[in-house]
């Protein structure tokens, strides 16, 4: 069994056009949508492609879901990610937010060649807790403390890693939408071996398309897109 993990999609549609599009070249049976799907410029069109899979694919809640799906309609925009989530709440149907509300925290599956592996948004523990590609080793094993399954998949700070500690093994899949450093969608293929894959898409097509949008702040996404932020060393 082969095993496609799609995080951080942050409303980047044409990021996620193009990693279902590179998926149907390998022989995946399952895809796991590991959160923070909405949260960004294109959240309808988004949404809209996601649901197809509903029944199909095993989605995850992220903490920006959570944010966007029981945004308070009424409160006062303070910030940039208040009034994006009140914005991106504004664009989805009800079903749509009725589905991100019941979005489980945590899926766990057997897969050839690695055995149970558990998957989540942020850590273990949290879908707001980080773990990069530098967290120290003693921060990771304390957040990882009690889980039973080896192999932890995660997402949440858009930069992929492969790590062994101790025991466990993390494997960051990075952002579908949001990346940071790389230039591309990034997602994990797991098939037999941990695959951390970039797809590259028509970056300029997806900046324009964002901009011809309605969404606040768009041309920082727009931005993003063209020119990664580079974190860390
Ligand atoms: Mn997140």
């Amino acid at each position: 069994m082969s095993v496609a993990a799609i995080y951080d999609i942050h409303g980047n549609y044409y990021a996620l056009k193009a990693v279902l599009k590179e998926i149907e070249q390998y022989d995946v049976q399952r895809v796991v949508i590991g959160g923070d799907l909405v949260w960004g410029p294109q959240p309808r069109e988004v949404m809209d492609t996601l649901m197809k899979y509903k029944d199909n694919f095993n989605f995850i809640m992220g903490n920006a879901d959570r944010e966007v799906a029981f945004s308070n309609k009424e409160e006062k925009a303070q910030d940039f990610v208040v009034d994006l989530n009140k914005w991106c709440a504004e664009q989805l149907t009800d079903t749509q937010i009725g589905f991100l509300k019941t979005l489980p925290e945590s899926y766990t599956i057997y897969i050839d060649g690695f055995e149970e592996v558990l998957f989540v948004h942020g850590s273990p523990r949290s879908d707001t807790e980080a773990i990069r590609f530098d967290t120290p080793e003693e921060e990771v094993l304390e957040m990882v403390q009690g889980v039973k399954e080896n192999i932890i998949v995660c997402g949440h700070t858009h930069i992929q890693f492969n790590r062994f500690i101790g025991n466990k093994r993390i494997i960051n899949a990075g952002s579908v939408g949001l990346q940071s450093r790389a230039k591309g969608a990034c997602w994990l293929l797991l098939d037999k071996k941990a695959y951390l894959k970039v797809t590259e898409y028509n970056f300029e097509e997806a900046a324009n398309s964002i901009l011809l949008g309605e969404c606040p702040f768009k041309e920082d996404f727009a931005e993003h897109i063209l020119n990664p932020p580079h974190v860390g060393p």
